[in-house]
């Protein structure tokens, strides 16, 4: 992709945890770095094909000084997402906020934060459960993941009553699908998938054993991704029943890439009348 950068925009502002902070000020540098698409503006030589640096400048400046923050951290959250949010075409931002010289005696060049953000993506998570109260489990794994300030519920499937596959001498399954948007890597969001199965009293010691919660990550956009502890889609999501049927209810018939109808998948699959939906 493409990039952009502005460099060492400089501002006098007046964020910070410290009265001293809020009452003196000080300088503040941003660096931005932009992904996106800038063919179009080299062979056309047209402004309203790119970012218009000028007018980039001036927002990131309104934020700066026209807003006050605790942390050099929520500002330079406030000007990523502004941006995403402003500019459709913007991939990715990277983000730097350096206060070169906080207003201590301090024994370091100034300090920093950076960070990257790009634009959610709707990923899709199967959930299933077989001990304890399976269907608080799952909500309790939704409402969760939901908590984290970079996952947002889009949908979810109903509830289903499923027969267990794979290891049969265990209770049934209650499984279930959520979609959410989010911009997390996939690595990262797997890792936010783990920590609520360890929250919800997970114990990984037989494979396709009885579990509280087991979160899979499905889908993540139209990516495919092989890396040692992560498989996108997941492997076995075509083979399941009880995964495509509550996904079938909240993604698209060609949500899954490589798998050109859903719904086709779904009627080929004798198993598919283990999955029921389940009221209590
Ligand atoms: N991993 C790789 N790709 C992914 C992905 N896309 N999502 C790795 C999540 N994890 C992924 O998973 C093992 C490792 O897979 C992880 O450490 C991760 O790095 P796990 O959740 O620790 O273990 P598991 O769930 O016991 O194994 P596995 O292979 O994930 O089992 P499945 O495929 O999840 O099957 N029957 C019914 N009716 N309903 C069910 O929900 N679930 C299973 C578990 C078996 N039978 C079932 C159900
Ligand atoms: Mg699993």
């Amino acid at each position: 992709m493409d990039k952009m950068t502005l460099n060492r925009m400089e501002f006098f502002a007046y964020h910070g945890v410290y009265a001293e902070e809020n009452k003196l000020g000080q300088h503040y540098y941003v660096d931005l770095e932009l992904l996106l698409p800038l063919s179009r503006a080299g062979f056309g030589d047209e402004l309203t094909e790119t970012i218009n640096y000028a007018e980039l400048y001036a927002r990131v400046r309104t934020i700066v000084v026209e807003r006050t923050f605790r942390l050099i951290e929520a500002l330079a959250e406030h000007i990523a997402q502004d941006l995403l949010g402003f500019y459709p075409e913007l991939q990715e931002v990277l983000v730097r906020v350096t206060k070169p010289h906080p207003p201590f005696e301090i024994h370091f060049a100034g300090v920093s934060v950076e960070i990257r953000r790009s634009r959610p993506v709707e990923v899709y998570v199967g959930l299933g459960s077989n001990l304890g109260e399976r269907h608080e489990l799952l909500a309790e794994a939704i409402r969760l993941l939901s908590e984290h300030p970079r996952i947002k519920l889009l949908r979810q499937s109903r509830l289903y009553e499923t027969e267990p596959v794979g290891f049969v001498e265990q209770g049934k399954f209650l499984n279930q699908a959520a979609a959410f948007a989010t911009d997390l890597p996939p690595e990262e969001l797997l890792v936010e998938l783990q920590r609520v199965e360890n929250r919800l009293g997970r114990v990984r010691d037989k494979r396709w054993g009885p579990r509280t919660v087991d979160l899979d990550l499905l889908l993540y956009g139209q990516v495919e991704l092989r890396l040692p502890r992560l498989t996108v889609p997941h492997p076995r999501l075509a083979e399941r029943a009880f995964v495509l049927v509550p996904l079938a209810e909240i993604a698209t018939d060609d949500a899954v890439p490589g798998l050109s109808s859903l719904s086709a998948r779904i009627e080929a699959m004798p198993a598919r009348n283990e999955v029921v939906p389940w009221t209590r």
